[in-house]
């Protein structure tokens, strides 16, 4: 197989790069780190920060996922157009920086302050964190399309990012009735077949999330 993405189901940026895999139909080979440990040896051979995902297309190393998506999009095209061309594509690239940037970024704290050791946390790293993705929420609820998806009519690769980010960010900090727009968004992503197959498929793992997974979703 030309294709190999190295990474985890439950890994909000491998879903980010399922999701365009998935949705095109293209074939590849999932390569699941970082149990099986031949696999997790190897991404840390071709990409030794051992982060993913990562995508290996006939011995060409892919690190970042917006990067694996514009590969994606400039060697294996599908239906779907990722990145579209002129000022709404910048609209595209500055929409998938800020969920990745603003919303997993701001929630991240959170999530490595549960996992460090007793005494090595960050709790206000954390607490900034959470005053931040707020902040992110409400710049989202009044900058989103009323329908539709993040920059438009077409799914793109800022929903691609959106997918993720939104649906852990709900388990850190819930997003109420207070954000109807982008309560509504979340929902029309998870409805969205190749993110309902990416939940879907992070289901077992669950029990891994260091805050507690809630039970919704
Ligand atoms: N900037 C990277 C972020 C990748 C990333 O942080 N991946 C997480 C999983 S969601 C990871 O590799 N965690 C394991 C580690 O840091 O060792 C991208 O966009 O691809």
């Amino acid at each position: 197989m030309s294709l190999e993405l190295f990474g985890h189901p439950f890994s909000s940026y491998t879903w980010k790069a399922l999701i365009p895999l998935w949705a095109d139909g293209t074939p590849f080979e999932f390569r699941q780190v970082p149990e099986n440990e031949t696999n997790y040896a190897e991404l840390k051979r071709i990409w030794p920060f051992g982060k993913f995902p990562v995508l290996v297309d006939k011995g060409e190393v892919v690190a970042e996922v917006t990067c694996i998506i514009e590969h994606l999009q400039a060697h294996h095209r599908g239906p779907n157009v990722w990145i579209p061309e002129g000022d709404l594509g910048r609209r595209v690239r500055f929409l998938d920086r800020f969920f990745d940037l603003y919303v997993q970024g701001n929630m991240q704290p959170s999530v490595n302050h549960a996992l460090r050791p007793d005494g090595m946390g960050d709790a206000y790293g954390a607490e900034q964190g959470l005053k931040n993705l707020r902040i992110a929420y409400d710049w989202l609820e009044a900058n989103l399309p009323d329908s539709g998806w993040a920059a438009g009519e077409t799914f793109t690769l800022a929903d691609c990012a959106a997918a993720p980010a939104l649906f852990y960010a709900d388990w850190i900090d819930e997003i109420s009735d207070a954000r109807p727009k982008l309560k509504a968004y979340r929902a029309r992503l998870l409805a969205h077949p190749a993110v309902a197959r990416a939940v879907d498929e992070a289901r077992p793992y669950r029990p891994y999330f260091p805050l507690g997974a809630p039970d919704r979703d």
